[in-house]
């Protein structure tokens, strides 16, 4: 497998930590979005919302989108599951992946931030005070869903990792990439200090892959 990517990138972590926790070896291609590479014709060739992740499985068109690759890799390698068993639980589960990929995460990419500098005109305070604003919209989400509901355990879901550990740990690596601060959600770190303990999460966080800078941007 070959996984496009970039250190930083969020959806790539996802994919990456699912990778690593159900032990598929992939090869990792470096996409640098800083440098706009998402937007080359081959890179677009290969994935024509100029984003990453994209996965290449046996030379087949790439898989895309990083919550339909981590289906995917759940339904192709069952093991270890990282969906529950019960139909409500998945929900919730997929509930709770949903409130970052779908709601969180879309509100601070790099094309959002850049159109509200060049297109909108937003200077650099504004432009931090939209990406905290919504960072802390998300994590408030499923602090409100994990510090009330019965089904959260030592992860967010029972005393399992699922896909929405996955996700939340990346959420809050991209509050701590904005300093947005995290105390107002207790339960939301208790669950990714528990996460981060686990190698798959560890290896995989942003600043540990062979592309990340030795000295990183503060956001
Ligand atoms: N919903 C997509 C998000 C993909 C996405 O926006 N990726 C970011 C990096 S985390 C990206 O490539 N951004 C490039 C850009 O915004 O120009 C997913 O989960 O895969």
């Amino acid at each position: 497998m070959k996984l496009y990517g970039f250190w930083r990138s969020l959806a790539t972590y996802r994919v990456r930590t699912a990778l690593a926790l159900k032990g598929i070896p992939v090869e990792q291609v470096s996409i640098n979005l800083l440098e706009g590479k998402q937007h080359t014709a081959e890179y677009q060739a290969l994935n024509p919302q100029s984003v990453v992740p994209a996965l290449v499985i046996d030379g087949q068109a790439p898989l895309f989108q990083s919550m339909a690759i981590l289906e995917y890799l759940e339904e192709t390698h069952p093991n270890p599951p990282l969906l529950p068993k019960d139909p409500r639980g998945r929900a919730r589960v997929r509930g709770l992946a949903q409130i970052v990929v779908a709601d969180g995460h879309p509100l601070v990419v790099p094309r959002i931030r850049g159109y509200l500098e060049k297109e909108m005109h937003q200077d650099e305070p504004a432009r931090n005070k939209w990406l905290a604003h919504w960072t802390r919209k998300a994590l408030e989400a499923l602090e409100a869903h994990l510090s009330k509901e019965k089904e959260t355990g030592r992860f967010a879901h029972g005393d399992a990792v699922t896909l929405a550990d996955i996700c939340l740990a990346s959420q809050v690596l991209g509050a701590k990439f904005f300093n947005v601060a995290t105390d107002g959600a207790p339960t939301v770190m208790r669950i990714f200090g528990a996460c981060m303990k686990i190698d798959a999460f560890d290896r995989s966080a942003p600043l540990k892959q062979p592309d990340a800078p030795k000295t990183p941007p503060t956001h």
